[in-house]
């Protein structure tokens, strides 16, 4: 699966807040195991990465609605296995399930 989100990251590991927490539109694109970030569909069908990006690695990752979020509508959290932690925007409800179901199944 792959789209925009809006993305931010909150959590930088287990005990450290990320420095950079605006809010980025990024393409995301899913594969078996990884989610990568891409300024647009053009870079990531080019493979160039958002400002450099290595892939995050969804082993141990843990994805679900960010019911305690109340900004922002359709978001969702994922949370890595080193405490990395990262909100996602969709762009509705339905868009935002299948990101989960996707994440969960990747
Ligand atoms: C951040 C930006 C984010 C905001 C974050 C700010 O500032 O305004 O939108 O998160 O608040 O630090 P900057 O653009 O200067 O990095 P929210 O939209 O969730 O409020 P936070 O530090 O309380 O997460």
């Amino acid at each position: 699966m792959e789209g925009m989100l809006y993305r931010k990251q909150e959590m930088e590991s287990h005990a450290k807040k990320a420095a950079s927490r605006s809010w980025q539109n990024v393409y995301c694109v899913l594969r078996k195991g990884s989610l990568g970030f891409y300024k647009d569909q053009k870079s990531a069908s080019s493979g160039i990465p958002y400002h450099g990006e290595v892939p995050i690695s969804l082993g141990e990752a843990v994805c679900e609605v960010a019911h305690d979020y109340k900004k922002r509508k359709h978001v969702f959290k994922l949370r890595l296995g080193d405490g990395k932690e990262f909100l996602f925007q969709a762009k509705d409800e339905t868009e935002m399930a299948s990101w989960i179901h996707s994440i969960h199944s990747s």
